[in-house]
């Protein structure tokens, strides 16, 4: 079973906003904020409306740099996870229930307390390329598998 899911970075250069995770699925972790798509919304807003609902901001232009499937060993279920990016914003960044924001400069990210597979594709999303990939994990969070290549298209 696949669940789709979205992650969307806001790169303002040289600086990102991250947020820390306060509850539920990677919790303790800074990442792009996201979440699941909820049914009758396209990626695209859901998207949007992740952003705002976690950070308070808004995104208008996003651009899709990726899609990853994430699955957990003896899990049958596939995570699918959209990843855009947002050059620009508007408003304020505020800490909601769910995520502290943060920025960040581009040769700081905070890599030992994120997801093990972000130090994998944040140097292609930096460069604007578009990629695809696939990890499997362990119960302890270990990546066991991986691939992830560079795509014309997603
Ligand atoms: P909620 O379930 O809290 O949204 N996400 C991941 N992000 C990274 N970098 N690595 C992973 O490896 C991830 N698995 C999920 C997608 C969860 C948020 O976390 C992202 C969503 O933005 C396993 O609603």
């Amino acid at each position: 079973m696949k669940k789709l899911q979205t992650l969307c970075v806001i790169h303002k250069h040289p600086l990102v906003l991250l947020g820390m995770k306060k509850r539920g699925f990677g919790v303790g972790r800074w990442n792009g904020f996201g979440g699941k798509v909820q049914p009758g919304e396209t990626i695209e807003d859901a998207t949007r409306r992740e952003v705002k609902e976690e950070s308070g901001v808004d995104v208008r232009e996003i651009e899709k740099l990726g899609i990853i499937e994430f699955e957990f060993k003896g899990n049958p279920e596939i995570l699918e996870v959209h990843i855009f990016r947002a050059l620009d914003f508007y408003g304020e960044p505020v800490e909601s229930e769910e995520m502290r924001p943060c920025w960040f400069a581009v040769d700081e990210i905070p890599f030992a307390a994120m997801w093990p597979d972000d130090i994998y594709w944040f140097p292609l999303f930096f460069k604007g390329k578009k990629f695809r990939g696939k990890f499997l994990f362990d119960d302890a969070h270990n990546i066991l598998e991986h691939t992830i290549a560079e795509v014309k298209l997603l």
